[in-house]
C-alpha cells in the first residue's frame, strides 16, 4: 500500500514514538531471509489467550515471487494440527494473490483473492494485516480495512500450544518462512474493532493498552534483543542470544508507520498545516471559513485546540506538547480532514 520515499524515511529513523515518549528507533528492523529466519519471543500470549477472543496483527512487507509455499508471520506449532499459525496461505482456490490467513488447531481459514481487498499484500510495499476472533467469527483484516469473516468450524479450538516459543517469521513444523520485512506484531487478548484496528494501525499504541499481551515494535535495531512493550517479554533473534545463520538482518529499509500520512515536507497543504514534522510552531494557511484545529496525542485526547476564521494564516503553538506523533483534525462547516502530525524535538 505504502512505499516510503528516501526522505521521508530518513525524516522518521530518529524517532519511533510511544504516546509521549520518544525512544530511539536504533538502526532499524529485522529482515527476514525466506529461508531459515526467525525472531524467537515468549508463546505466553497466545497460551493465556487458548480458546478466547484475540486480535493478531503486523506490519509486513515482502513479494509474493520472494515467497515459499506459506510465508509465515507468526506460529507456535510444535506438531501438525496443533497451535495457531497467522500467515499468507499459497496460491489456492484460484486465488491470484497468496492469503492473509490463521490456522486454528489444524484448520485454515482465509478468503480467495483477500476477499474484498482483491489486492495482493505482498507487492513489495509495506501493508497492515490483522484477524480478530470474536466467538466462532474470525475477521481478517488488510490495510485496516476487513476482507471478510470465517466461521470457525471446530469445536472449542485454541490458538495455545505445548511450545514455550512463538516464532516470528517461521513455522517448525512445516519449515516456511517469510522474506521480507515484519513490524509491530500485537496479540491482544480481545476481538479488536474495525475501528480500533484502523485507528492504530499507523501509530505505537501504549504498551499498557487493555488487553495488549505482547508487543513486538521490532524496532530495536540490532544486536540479539527484541523487546515487548507489553508484558510479554523480551524475544531473541534467531533461536537464542549467539550470532547464528537463523538471525534475521537489521535493516534500515523500515515499514516506519509513522512515515504515512505526513503532508507536505516543506510547504503547505490545502487544507492543513505546515511543517510537517514540526519542531513546535505551525502555520495553518488562509482557508477562507472558520476552521476548528484539534491536536489529538496516542490515547485520543485532545491535547490542543486552535480556531481561526480563515482570513489569515494562522499560527498555532505545539512547544508544550512532548515529542511525538499527533493527529490532527481540521473542521470547517463543510468538511473534515484527518491527518497525522509529527512534533519533533
Ligand atoms: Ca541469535
Amino acid at each position: 500500500m505504502r512505499s516510503f520515499p528516501p526522505l521521508l524515511s530518513f525524516l522518521c529513523v530518529p524517532f519511533i514514538l510511544s504516546g509521549t515518549q520518544v525512544i530511539a528507533q536504533g538502526q532499524g528492523c529485522p529482515r527476514f531471509d525466506g529461508v531459515d529466519d526467525r525472531i524467537t519471543v515468549s508463546n505466553t500470549a497466545l497460551n493465556t489467550i487458548g480458546a478466547g477472543d484475540f486480535t493478531v496483527e503486523a506490519w509486513i512487507r515482502g513479494l509474493e515471487a520472494d515467497q515459499g509455499q506459506h510465508a509465515r508471520i507468526l506460529s507456535n506449532r510444535v506438531v501438525a494440527g496443533q497451535g495457531f499459525i497467522f500467515f499468507l496461505h499459497g496460491y489456492w482456490g484460484g486465488s491470484q494473490y497468496m492469503m492473509v490467513s490463521v490456522q486454528i488447531d489444524g484448520f485454515n481459514y482465509l478468503h480467495v483473492n483477500n476477499g474484498t481487498y482483491a489486492a495482493s499484500v505482498l507487492d513489495g510495499n509495506c501493508h497492515h494485516i490483522a484477524c480478530s476472533r470474536s466467538g466462532n467469527t474470525l475477521t481478517f483484516y488488510a490495510d485496516g480495512m476487513p476482507l471478510g469473516t470465517r466461521l470457525i468450524q471446530t469445536s472449542n479450538p485454541t490458538v495455545a500450544s505445548t511450545s514455550a516459543s512463538l516464532t516470528i517469521g517461521r513455522d517448525v513444523v512445516d519449515a516456511y518462512s517469510f522474506d521480507g520485512n515484519i513490524t509491530e506484531v500485537r496479540i491482544w487478548d480481545h476481538a479488536r474493532s474495525d475501528a480500533d484496528i484502523l485507528q492504530d494501525m499507523n501509530q505505537n499504541v501504549p504498551g499498557s493498552s487493555p488487553g495488549l499481551l505482547s508487543y513486538w515494535r521490532l524496532d530495536d535495531g540490532g544486536g540479539q534483543s527484541v523487546a515487548d512493550a507489553a508484558a510479554g517479554g523480551a524475544g531473541t533473534m534467531g533461536h537464542t542470544m549467539a550470532i547464528e545463520p537463523q538471525d534475521p538482518t537489521w535493516t534500515t529499509d523500515c515499514c516506519s508507520f509513522t512515515t504515512v500520512g505526513l503532508p507536505d515536507v516543506n510547504g503547505p497543504s490545502e487544507p492543513g498545516l505546515y511543517p510537517n514534522p514540526t519542531e513546535g510552531i505551525v502555520f495553518i494557511p488562509p482557508t477562507g471559513v472558520a476552521t476548528r484545529v484539534q491536536v489529538m496525542d496516542a490515547s485520543g485526547r485532545i491535547a490542543l485546540e486552535h480556531h481561526t476564521n480563515g482570513s489569515v494564516q494562522s499560527e498555532m503553538n505545539l512547544t508544550s506538547l512532548a515529542p511525538g506523533a499527533y493527529l490532527v483534525v481540521l473542521s470547517t462547516e463543510h468538511m473534515t480532514r484527518s491527518l497525522r502530525m509529527l512534533r519533533s524535538r
